[in-house]
């Protein structure tokens, strides 16, 4: 079993050149579409948006929700603080649930490490993915954090909480491919995605395998839904930008995906 990344040491200051709100709830919905971001210059022609920029240089004191083929991106909607709060439960997570690397069925071993929070983990060996509701040592996976919870409220609902808040560390020249989230039972309820630590290159295609997709950098405290007709989406992160953001002292980018299971 692999160790835990390193995620000790967290500055309380991170990621100076981001604004950061403290309070949730303060994004506006229908503020900005992907084209129109475009059109103020954000995006580019190789269908990579760039990094929204400060609040300040959009004259802007709310989170714009960017949609980018129905994935509903809100960029900088964690603070530098909350971050910080949230990779220190993240580090309790692991003490209970250690990462691990999971391999595939025909026994390939996936380049991210994961562990998981909630009443049920994501796991991945021999026998193939699925949801289990003990971490492979046997000890219970640990509850999600009341970071990810709050958001999960505010974003998707009050009236029931993600079975599931799968936790993803990417190291140097880790990535994820082309892949569709499908092990749940129900895909009226989105998938929530946290980013946190090092930009990833998250790359959106289409519900069926194969044709044209779109790719955007996702940084520290970026949150994003995948629902509706979103759902679906072949989405994957073609790599990161290691040691582009100081919230890990070692580097590397975390990845929460929140779901609801059965
Ligand atoms: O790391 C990400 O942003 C995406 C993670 C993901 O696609 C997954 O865990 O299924």
């Amino acid at each position: 079993m692999a160790s835990c990344p390193d995620l000790v040491g967290v500055p309380d200051t991170l990621d100076g050149q981001r604004w950061s709100r403290t309070l949730l709830g303060v994004y506006r919905e229908g503020g900005g579409t992907l084209q129109a971001l475009q059109k103020e210059g954000i995006g580019d022609s190789d269908g990579i948006l760039q990094p929204s920029g400060t609040a300040e240089a959009r004259g802007d004191a709310m989170t714009t929700v960017v949609s980018l083929r129905g994935v509903q991106i809100y960029p900088g909607l964690l603070s530098p603080q909350m971050q910080a709060n949230l990779v220190e439960d993240l580090r309790a997570c692991a003490r209970q649930a250690p990462f691990f690397t999971p391999v595939t069925a025909s026994g390939k071993a996936m380049s991210v490490r994961l562990t998981s929070a909630g009443q049920m983990g994501w796991v991945s060996d021999r026998r193939g993915y699925r949801y289990e509701r003990r971490h492979p040592s046997g000890a219970e996976w640990p509850a999600i954090p009341d970071i990810v919870l709050g958001l999960w409220r505010d974003l998707v609902s009050g009236e029931r909480d993600p079975d599931c808040c799968l936790i993803n560390y990417y190291g140097e020249g880790t990535k994820m491919g082309l892949h569709q989230d499908r092990d749940e039972a129900d895909f009226q309820w989105p998938v929530l995605s946290i980013s946190l630590g090092d930009e990833g290159l998250f790359r959106v295609g289409n519900t069926t395998r194969g044709g044209k997709t779109e790719s955007v950098w996702l940084r520290s405290g970026d949150v994003l839904l995948m629902g509706g007709d979103a759902r679906l989406v072949y989405h994957g992160v073609d790599r990161i930008r290691f040691g582009s953001s100081r919230l890990l002292p070692q580097g590397g980018r975390i990845n929460l995906t929140c779901r609801v299971v059965t």
